[in-house]
């Protein structure tokens, strides 16, 4: 029997095996101060297509789309020169299909002290969910029930505690009637009325917090959206941020001592 002691050449699979894992849902943080747009959300609801189709190029999405939940793990940073922003993909918030609970947890949690630490830079923050599931989510953790909070509106919450603007993005839009859209739109409009989530000093064209719908399908709603991005880009001060081409040689946006957690 081989015994990794006696072997000091042969390398331990188990051992590698488990920091293999761990690098796989580590975070790395953007560099520097710049405008950064994300797109958070649960899994599989359309974050990483829509990331890429703001893009002047395809060739600027280094992340992979998929059919099954858990396709992004990791904080997925685009930088597409021809932008005045950077784009922040980031992983779901729901089941992926590759990875354990406790990996799923530990990628929740990094989601959200992304968000804390870096709220200074983060000009707008795209909060989607599915179109076609929103509902059922607002009857189960809202109607329904009186002690739970809908996923999509605790995100919306935790974003604007850090004073980070919020749209609301209604994806997949293509797998809903004009009957379901109706009642998609009152029942959110109630939740977030009851939510309150109408944040001082936050203002869009037609509120405080917009929701569209999209969909990639047929493109209908991102237009819209990017007309949103470009009005918040337009009233970015350029100067308060670090020169763009110099953002590789500065340190990493500094992680937190503590982690944090939804229910705080
Ligand atoms: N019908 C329909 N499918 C869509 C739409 N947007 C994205 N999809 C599909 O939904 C699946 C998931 O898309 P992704 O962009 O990978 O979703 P994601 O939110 O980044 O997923 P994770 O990274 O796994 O959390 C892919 O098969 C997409 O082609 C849409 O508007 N309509
Ligand atoms: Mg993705």
């Amino acid at each position: 029997m081989t015994n990794n002691n006696q072997c000091p050449l042969r390398k331990s699979s188990l051992e590698e095996n488990l920091e293999k894992r761990k690098r796989k849902i580590e975070f790395s943080y953007p560099r520097g101060n710049y405008p950064r747009l994300c797109l958070i959300g649960n899994s599989n609801v359309g974050k990483s297509s829509i990331t890429k189709w703001f893009l002047s190029n395809e060739k600027f999405y280094t992340g992979k789309i998929g059919k099954t939940p858990g396709n992004t793990v990791k904080l997925n940073l685009i930088d597409d020169p021809t932008l005045k922003y950077q784009i922040v993909d980031l992983p779901g918030f729901g089941k992926m299909i590759r990875l354990n609970r406790k990996q799923e947890v530990r990628i929740q949690e990094q989601i959200l002290e992304y968000l804390e630490v870096d709220k200074q830079n983060l000009f707008l923050c795209i909060v989607i969910a599915n179109a076609a599931r929103i509902e059922d989510e607002l009857d189960k953790y809202y109607f329904q029930r009186q002690d739970t909070i809908p996923l999509t509106m605790e995100i919306i919450m935790f974003a604007l505690r850090q004073e980070i603007p919020c749209v609301l993005v209604l994806n997949k839009a293509d797998k809903l009637n004009k009957y379901d859209r109706k009642r998609v739109t009152e029942k959110l409009d109630q939740v977030i009325v009851d939510f309150n989530l109408v944040p001082e000093g936050i203002e869009s064209e037609k509120g405080l917090l917009d929701a569209i719908f999209t969909s990639m399908k047929t493109e209908e709603g991102l237009k819209p959206l990017k007309s949103l991005i470009n009005l918040r880009v337009q009233r970015i001060d350029f100067s308060d941020y670090d020169a763009r081409n110099e953002l590789h040689k500065l340190p990493p946006v500094k992680k937190p001592q503590k982690s944090n957690n939804l229910d705080e």
